[in-house]
């Protein structure tokens, strides 16, 4: 455990050095700013709502789902003054179910209105950091037609019928005709069958205007089941195939990440328990991250588990969430695979520094992560291969020159599974 150990001399601000240390002391000044930086992320429990989204949104009606790590029972306070908000809708299968699955439809809408909502899961109100989560019921459109759509899903052993998860359903233009792009999002729940059916006649256009019109062969469905801690499962067929679609099977959300020896920055968008993860303390000397104005860790070596971060100010690191980065100092090179219930959505930054990773399964150029925030951005820093690579949106040339000055290289782009740094100038959200 020397690696520990030469931790457990040093002040903060030294431990922060080593960190960024590594093999490259370049880094050292710039890394020293770090100590004094803010940054904040809420804590989140097992019932915490993740993956919440807004669908079947007409005139007079929407549904607000969403995903818990535990069994919930959830529900939704709404109305359209955002200082009373007291109208109680419950989930769709009854105001008694507790499930890790959420579909909650609020009916008897005025068209054209705000309304603002928050989302209860057991015992606790989740109010978007207290400004509410809103939606826009769409205008009265004439009488539409019906078309409902329906398939099978199946949990991951290919048998058992997916009971509980959303499906939630898409139609995009294929062939040139009719309404273009994508369609607003259509949802419904699978049966203790399997079985899941969505009308698609009253479907309408992303903002709602018009009915999405398609064709009855030749445009596309997107069908996208999320079975929360189970897993999920998507596929597209043609507007002429959906009449059953094609049974789905959900696939549980895995994530691998291959550690190196020494320091890794890394991300995962699948919350774990970083004491349950990295425990063994032959393999892993310590894991960090920064929330809240300072470092949370964990020293897996420990015989007194929180003894070093107590005695240096620092918290007890016990979870990452999805979007937050951290480092891990690996004894030997290390494989860890996690399961659960995979996050998507923007990345939010305050304003300062904040370590952070990707919460989707695909990468992104660094270009695309920060189109139209450049300006919010001062700049990237991801650690790869025991090096720095950075992005400075205020120059030119990125920073390209500014990275060889240094000895380290343009960052071009950001994959899953890694972490790095953003250093904002003001509060913005990634998408
Ligand atoms: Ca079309
Ligand atoms: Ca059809």
């Amino acid at each position: 455990m020397e690696k520990n150990n030469d931790f457990n001399s040093m002040s903060k601000n030294e431990a922060i050095k080593v960190i960024i240390k590594g093999k490259n002391s370049h880094m050292w000044t710039v890394f020293f700013v770090l100590t004094f930086m803010l940054f904040s992320m809420s804590n989140v429990s097992a019932g915490s709502p993740k993956n919440i989204k807004n669908t079947n949104i007409n005139d007079q009606a929407f549904t607000v789902s969403w995903v818990t790590d535990a069994e919930e029972v959830g529900e939704i306070r709404y109305g359209t003054d955002p200082d009373n908000i007291t109208i109680i809708a419950y989930d769709d299968r009854g105001a008694s179910v507790s499930d890790d699955t959420h579909h909650v439809t609020i009916g008897g809408l005025v068209s054209e209105t705000v309304y603002y909502y928050d989302i209860v899961s057991g015992e606790v109100t989740y109010d978007n950091g207290g400004s509410h989560y809103s939606v826009s019921t769409g205008p009265t459109l004439a009488l539409p037609a019906s078309d409902t759509i329906y398939g099978k899903v199946y949990k991951s052993d290919g048998s058992t019928p997916a009971e509980g998860a959303i499906v939630y359903v898409t139609v995009t233009d294929n062939n040139g005709a009719g309404s273009s792009g994508n369609s607003q999002v259509l949802s419904g729940l699978v049966d203790s069958d399997g079985w899941w059916n969505v009308n698609i006649g009253p479907i309408r256009t992303g903002d709602l205007s018009s009915y999405y019109a398609y064709s009855a062969s030749g445009d596309s469905v997107v069908i996208d089941a999320q079975g929360a801690v189970d897993g999920g499962a998507s596929q597209t067929v043609d507007t002429d195939s959906d009449t059953p679609a094609p049974t789905l099977i959900n696939e549980v959300n895995c994530f691998t990440e291959e550690i190196n020896e020494n320091w890794n920055l890394l991300s995962t968008n699948i919350a774990f328990s970083v004491t349950e993860k990295f425990s063994d303390g032959s393999s892993f000397a310590s894991v960090w991250k920064w929330a809240n104005n300072n470092w949370a860790v964990y020293l897996p070596g420990e015989e007194t588990a929180g003894e070093y971060a107590t005695s240096k100010g620092f918290a007890v690191l016990t979870t990452i969430n999805p979007g937050e980065g951290f480092w891990v100092n690996c004894l030997s090179g290390q494989t860890i695979t996690l399961s659960g219930i995979a996050e998507t959505g923007g990345l939010s930054l305050t304003q300062g520094w904040n370590l952070v990773g990707l919460k989707a399964s695909q990468g992104t150029t660094i270009d695309a992560l920060i189109s139209g925030k450049e300006a919010n951005i001062i700049s990237i820093w991801k650690w790869v291969d025991n090096a720095w690579a950075v992005y400075l949106p205020g120059e030119a040339d990125g920073g390209a020159s500014y990275a060889d000055s240094k000895g380290f290289t343009l960052l071009e782009e950001i994959n899953p599974g890694e972490g790095f740094w953003v250093n904002a100038s003001t509060s913005v959200t990634l998408d």
